[in-house]
């Protein structure tokens, strides 16, 4: 499928999605969503694939959503369309998703990565929702995501004051799970993607399903959860392949079944 607005490419078993519309600092207007939506979906169906990945330029992962497409809208509009909704999709893409960051991810950027499994973040990387400034809120996740990764301090301040977090405050605040040195965004990501995508697929969708499960359920349902969902690992053949290996001293060779 041919894209305006993003690239796409396979690197071994990892999809990788570049953000690439530079004139607008990858700002998400109606096209980038549509083309991110159907890439998801499409390596999420493509059997081949076990790990994606979202990636922007080294000045930005996304400035947010597009102003200029947005100005002029009104209520009625936004309300009938159910703006925004479409990224609910995203949700429903069951093979995990990391972002890697570099630059500006602010606004619904910021939103784009938190809807992500994980962030790996350049040293580069700044967070924001300056929803704010333009008389508005976070409309795509971020008064919600950013108040459960770094707490209600932190993300009111966010939210309220539209300053940035630099890579070294979202790390330390639990935002992004590592920060490595910019030159090396995409190569430390396609690595760890590449890793995730070595192993099990359904023991890794399956692993992906219960820490979501956390965000949603109390612990003792999500236990329980995790409990049923562990025990139904022992019908995989991978499982059994995984502990066959570890007990022969050999390298596991999982088939996904
Ligand atoms: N939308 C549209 N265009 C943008 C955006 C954006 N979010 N961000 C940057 N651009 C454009 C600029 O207009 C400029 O275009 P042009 O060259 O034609 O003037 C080009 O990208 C380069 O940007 P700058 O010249 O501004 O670059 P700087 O390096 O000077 O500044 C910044 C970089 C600080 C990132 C600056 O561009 C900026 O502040 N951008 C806006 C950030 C922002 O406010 N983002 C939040 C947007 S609102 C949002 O995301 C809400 C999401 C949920 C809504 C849901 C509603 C239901």
């Amino acid at each position: 499928m041919a894209y305006e607005t993003i690239l796409t490419e396979t690197r071994g078993k990892v999809g990788l999605i570049t953000l690439n519309r530079p004139q607008a600092l990858n700002a998400i207007n109606s096209g980038l969503t549509r083309d991110v939506l159907a890439a998801l979906q499409a390596f999420e169906a493509d059997t081949t694939i076990g790990c994606i990945v979202i990636t922007g330029s080294e000045k930005a992962f996304a400035a947010g959503a597009d102003i200029k497409e947005m100005q002029s809208r009104s209520f009625v509009q936004s309300y009938l369309d159910d703006f925004f909704a479409e990224w609910d999709a995203m949700l429903r893409v069951r093979k995990p998703i990391i972002a890697a960051v570099s630059g500006y991810a602010l606004g619904g950027g910021c939103e784009l990565a938190m809807a992500c499994d994980f962030i790996i973040a350049s040293d580069t990387a700044k967070f924001g929702q300056p929803e704010i400034t333009l008389g508005v809120m976070p409309g795509m996740g971020g008064s919600q995501r950013l108040t459960r990764f770094v707490g209600k301090s932190k993300a009111m301040d966010m939210c309220l004051t539209g300053r940035m977090m630099d890579a070294a405050e979202a790390e330390r605040s639990g935002l992004v799970s590592r920060v490595v040195p910019a030159g090396e965004l995409l190569e430390e990501a396609l690595k760890a993607a590449d890793k995730i995508a070595s192993f099990s697929l359904p023991a890794v969708m399956m692993n992906k399903e219960a820490v979501n499960r956390s965000y949603e359920v109390s612990l003792s349902e999500g236990l329980r959860f995790e409990r049923r969902v562990f025990h139904s690992m022992f019908a995989l053949e991978d499982q059994k392949e995984g502990m066959s290996a570890f007990s022969e001293k050999r390298k596991p060779s999982f088939n996904n079944r």
